[in-house]
C-alpha cells in the first residue's frame, strides 16, 4: 500500500527489482536517482526541534548507531520483534518509485523522538533541522575499509550501480565517483559543521569497535539521557555484531533487492579489513592520494585499532 515504508515493501519479490541505476554528477555530488528523485520534498523536509538525525557516508556504522540510538530511547519494546529497522529509523532520501519514500516514512514516525537516517553530505541537509537546532549524530569509518565495505554492499545491493572488480572501484572511491560523491569531502565537511554548530557529535566507527560501552556513554551524554550501567551494557550486547548479524529485524535479510549469496549486510564488522583487499601497491597509491586531500590535521582516522 501507498502507506508501506519503501525498503520494507521491497520484500515483495524478485520481479519488483528495478535494472541497477545509473550513477550522475548532481549539483556536484556522483548521486543515483532514487536518492534525488524526491529533491524538492526532501529539501522542504519539516525537522521537529527533538528529532536526531544520523548522518553517515555509506557503510560507516549508520545501523549500529540507529539500532543503539533506538534501543537507549524505546528499549526492548514488542517494535524490537517486529519492525525492521529501516522502518523505525527511516532513510530520509530514498524514493522508490511506486513503494514510497523515506522522507514519508520520516513524517508518520509515530515516535518521539523521531531517529532519521541520512547518508547525505552537509550542504545537501534539509534546512529546517538547522533551524530547529536538532541533535545529529555524524558517524565515519577510516577511509580503507570504508572503501571495502562499499564495494561488498554495491555487488550484493541491486538498488546501487555495478560495482566492477575492485582495482577499478578504489580508483573510484578516490575520485568520488560513488553513490553520495566523494568520501573525503563527505567527512571533512561534516568536521567542519562542527565547529560551527554544536549539537553535532562526530563518532568514529574503529572508536565504537574498540570500546562500544565508551561510546554509548559517550552518545548517552551527548543526548541529555541517563540509563542504568546495566541498561547500557544489555544495550552493548544486543549491538554486538555477532547479535545484530543474527538479528532479522536489523539484518536486513528480508530486504529482496539485497543478495545475501554474494555477500551479507551484516558482513565482518572489523577495522583492518582493508588489508584483505588492498594489494600494496594500491595502499600506497591511496596513501599519497590521500595525505593530498586530508590536510586539515585535526581529522584522524586509524586504520588499524
Ligand atoms: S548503510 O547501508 O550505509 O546503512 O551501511 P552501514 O550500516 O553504515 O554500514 C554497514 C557496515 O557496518 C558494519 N556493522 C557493524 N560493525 C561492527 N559492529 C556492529 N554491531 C555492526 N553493525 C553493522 C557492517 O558489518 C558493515 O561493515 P562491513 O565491513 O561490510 O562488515
Amino acid at each position: 500500500t501507498a502507506e508501506e515504508p519503501a525498503a520494507a515493501s521491497m520484500s515483495s519479490g524478485p520481479d519488483q527489482v528495478p535494472p541497477r541505476p545509473e550513477i550522475f554528477d548532481f549539483q556536484g555530488v556522483s548521486m543515483i536517482h532514487f536518492f534525488t528523485d524526491n529533491w524538492e520534498n526532501i529539501q522542504n523536509f519539516q525537522a521537529r526541534p527533538d528529532d536526531i538525525l544520523v548522518a553517515t557516508y555509506p557503510k560507516a556504522g549508520t545501523t549500529w548507531v540507529s539500532y543503539i540510538l533506538d534501543l537507549l530511547y524505546f528499549g526492548q519494546t514488542e517494535r524490537q520483534t517486529s519492525v525492521p529497522i529501516f522502518k523505525r529509523v527511516p532513510f530520509l532520501e530514498i524514493t522508490i518509485p511506486d513503494f514510497g519514500s523515506g522522507k514519508d516514512d520520516a513524517d508518520n514516525l509515530p515516535t518521539s523522538p523521531r531517529i532519521i537516517k541520512t547518508h547525505l553530505p552537509v550542504q545537501f541537509v534539509p534546512k529546517s533541522f538547522w533551524e530547529q537546532n536538532c541533535r545529529i549524530i555524524y558517524v565515519a569509518r577510516n577511509a580503507k575499509d570504508n572503501a571495502v565495505s562499499y564495494f561488498h554492499f554495491d555487488r550484493m545491493n541491486m538498488m546501487q550501480p555495478e560495482p566492477g572488480d575492485w582495482s577499478g572501484y578504489v580508483h573510484r572511491f578516490m575520485e568520488g565517483k560513488l553513490v553520495f560523491g566523494s568520501w573525503y569531502d563527505h567527512v571533512n565537511g561534516w568536521w567542519k559543521k562542527k565547529q560551527t554548530y554544536p549539537k553535532l557529535h562526530y563518532v568514529f566507527y574503529e572508536d565504537l569497535v574498540e570500546d562500544t560501552g565508551r561510546e554509548i556513554e559517550k552518545l548517552c551524554c551527548f543526548l541529555g539521557l541517563s540509563r542504568s550501567d546495566e541498561e547500557k551494557k544489555r544495550i552493548a550486547d544486543g549491538a554486538h555484531f555477532d547479535n545484530m548479524k543474527k538479528n532479522d529485524m536489523v539484518n536486513y535479510s528480508n530486504v529482496v533487492v539485497m543478495d545475501f549469496k554474494i555477500s551479507p549486510f551484516m558482513r565482518k564488522g572489523k577495522v583492518g579489513d582493508w588489508k584483505n583487499h588492498f594489494t600494496e601497491a594500491q595502499s600506497l597509491q591511496f596513501d599519497e592520494d590521500y595525505k593530498k586531500k586530508m590536510t586539515d590535521v585535526t581529522l584522524q582516522f586509524r586504520c588499524d585499532i
